[in-house]
């Protein structure tokens, strides 16, 4: 749940809620933005004319008006804070199981409604796009596996209560063999009265991908919007996703993701200004970034769809017809993870587009554990990777399996998917880096790769180098050759690196992680002839204390302390 932690971290210039601002008259222009010179070879596009097809809304259909009263508890997006010591005994009980079983507090979402009000979170310029007359309706698939009850029900709620009816043609929900009892019967007879809602019950845990898949077996709309059990939708949500898809069939759509707080139910959102896009790391860890320079300078307006490298995962639109003619999911990947990849890769490999559009928003929960059971005894999330690595990314697989020493294990059969790929006739992973995601720090262009490790004691450079390790010190560790925290590059630029975070020294004995900035400076490392690992700006060495357990920058004497063993790159 990395990605969680760093969304929230990412958000920290959240805007607060803004009194919605009086209509502005005139029009945007949208265009596709394509990312550098992505010319892709695309499926024929469809034109929005030949998608006309209105679902007229049914008179008994109506959308309810819901009364609001202002200062009920969540209303606005606004949050609960519930002081615990407070609570009776039994209340408290309550409290804490909310907590247990679902990893974000129940016990507040209970007190909810759960029609509440949200903020309009659009930015203004948002309201002054006029959008397709004849825009394809959506099946809307949520998958579940145990679920509290109030914010299940907000979920369905906030999509029906904040989509026009005729756009929206149904709700399936998946139930991913849960056994919460709300979840049985209760649920049966609540979303039998809501009409458009169908449930789906797995007969044993199948895990999100292949609920998603028995979810888009019975979709019978021109689109599919996939979205998680934890979500709120906010007012103009869906527009703007099938907008795109109806001028474009090979577009795949996100929303903006904003952060309903895992404590309080707070919704948090951000400008347009600042809407941030999917990447990963070579760990094939989803990652948000802030949309880079060379694409920023091109966008006349912050509010236009964004290309992204890579989706979330939880949250976007399709059109039924390009899912199937991709592939959907691959049937083979377990509960959680990967497939966000793998259908980023898909789409922009395979002559689609992927896109982050920010006029619409979506909240999620971002929770900081998982609060289910997984498989025991096997690493799905890796065996997953795997199966996206082995399919899609060529030799560029291997900067992943030398982060764990190609200790691949059993990942199954990807022979059906490799053939889909072949079938598909899509691009190299090389154009996919070159041209969607060049901002990448590509391992290929390293110096020296590998363990560091010290010629006087059995111990090896060690950080995890992630963002929630920025500032803190690095130490020594016994070798353990598993690749991991371990792991290091030296890049061209001279920094040594894992991902996003470099040793970065700027006086005293300590090295610190810091996000990698590519200005050399307190950044700028050799690897010397001697094996010494050389500070440039303070002429100094890196140095393993006597008790074998610090990393310290001492003045270079080329003691054995002083000696690091790291594999050099040779250049042919
Ligand atoms: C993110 C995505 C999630 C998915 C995942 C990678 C967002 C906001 N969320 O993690 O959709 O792409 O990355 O795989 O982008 N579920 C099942 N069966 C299971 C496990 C989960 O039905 O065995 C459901 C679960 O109830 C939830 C959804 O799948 O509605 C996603 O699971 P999550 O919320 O634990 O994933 P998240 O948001 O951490
Ligand atoms: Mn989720």
């Amino acid at each position: 749940d990395q990605m969680l932690a760093e969304k929230i971290e990412h958000q920290q210039s959240v805007h607060e809620a803004v009194v919605p601002q009086p209509e502005q008259v005139g029009n945007i222009k949208v265009e596709a933005s394509e990312r550098k010179d992505h010319v892709g070879e695309k499926f024929p596009a469809e034109l929005p004319e030949k998608k006309a097809n209105i679902v007229l809304p049914k008179s008994n259909e109506k959308i309810e008006e819901i009364q609001h009263d202002p200062n009920a508890p969540g209303e606005n997006g606004r949050a609960v804070s519930i002081t615990k010591e407070k609570l009776s005994e039994e209340e408290r009980k309550k409290f804490d199981e909310g907590w247990k079983n679902n990893a974000y507090n129940q016990y507040a979402s209970d007190m909810i409604s759960l029609h509440r009000s949200l903020p309009d979170t659009r930015d203004k310029e948002c309201k002054t796009i006029q959008y397709l007359k004849n825009l394809p309706d959506t099946s809307v698939v949520i998958c579940f596996h145990n679920e509290a009850w109030s914010v299940l029900l907000r979920t369905v709620h906030s999509v029906i209560d904040r989509s026009p009816s005729h756009l929206l043609k149904e709700i399936i929900l998946v139930d991913d063999f849960s056994d919460m009892k709300h979840l049985g019967k209760p649920l049966d007879d609540y979303m039998a009265k809501l009409g458009k809602v169908k449930i789906i019950r797995n007969k044993q845990r199948e895990g999100l991908i292949r609920a998603r898949l028995s979810g888009f077996s019975i979709a019978t709309a021109d689109v599919v919007t996939f979205l998680d059990s934890h979500c709120e939708c906010t007012v103009g949500w869906l527009e703007p996703l099938l907008d795109r898809i109806a001028r474009n069939e090979s577009y795949v759509v996100c929303p903006v993701i904003d952060v309903i707080d895992d404590d309080t139910l707070r919704y948090q959102y951000s400008k347009a200004a600042s809407t941030s896009i999917g990447g990963f790391d070579w760990n094939l860890q989803f990652s948000w970034h802030a949309i880079p320079d060379y694409l920023r300078k091109s966008r006349s307006s912050d509010v236009l769809p964004v290309p992204s490298p890579t989706m979330a995962g939880g949250l976007f639109s399709i059109s039924r017809k390009y899912f199937e003619k991709l592939g959907t999911y691959d049937p083979g990947m377990d509960i959680w993870g990967g497939e966000n990849l793998e259908l980023s890769f898909r789409v922009w490999m395979c002559g689609g587009v992927l896109e982050i559009v920010p006029c619409s928003h979506v909240g999620h929960i971002f929770r900081k554990r998982s609060p289910y059971k997984w498989r025991s005894g096997v690493n799905v999330v890796k065996k997953n990777a795997i199966r996206v690595a082995e399919v899609w990314m060529d030799d560029y697989k291997n900067y992943y399996y030398e982060r764990f020493n190609y200790d691949l294990g059993d990942y199954g059969d990807v022979s059906a998917r490799k053939e889909l790929r072949k079938k598909l006739q899509c691009k190299s992973f090389k154009w996919y880096i070159e041209n969607i995601y060049p901002e990448l720090f590509v391992p290929g262009e390293s110096i020296a790769t590998g363990e560091i490790r010290s010629k006087a004691k059995p111990m090896c450079i060690d950080s995890p180098a992630d963002h929630r390790n920025y500032h803190k010190t690095v130490k020594m560790w016994p070798c353990h050759s598993q690749g991991g925290n371990q792991f290091w590059m030296l890049s061209k630029a001279g920094e040594i690196r894992r991902d996003d975070g470099c040793l970065d020294y700027s006086g005293g004995e300590n090295v610190i992680i810091y996000p990698c900035h590519g200005q050399k400076g307190n950044q700028e490392w050799q690897y010397r002839e001697d094996n010494a690992v050389f500070h440039v700006n303070t002429q100094k060495c890196a140095e393993v204390s006597a008790d074998g357990k610090s990393l310290q920058m001492k003045k270079c004497t080329g003691i054995d302390r002083q000696i690091w063993y790291w594999k050099r790159i040779k250049k042919s």
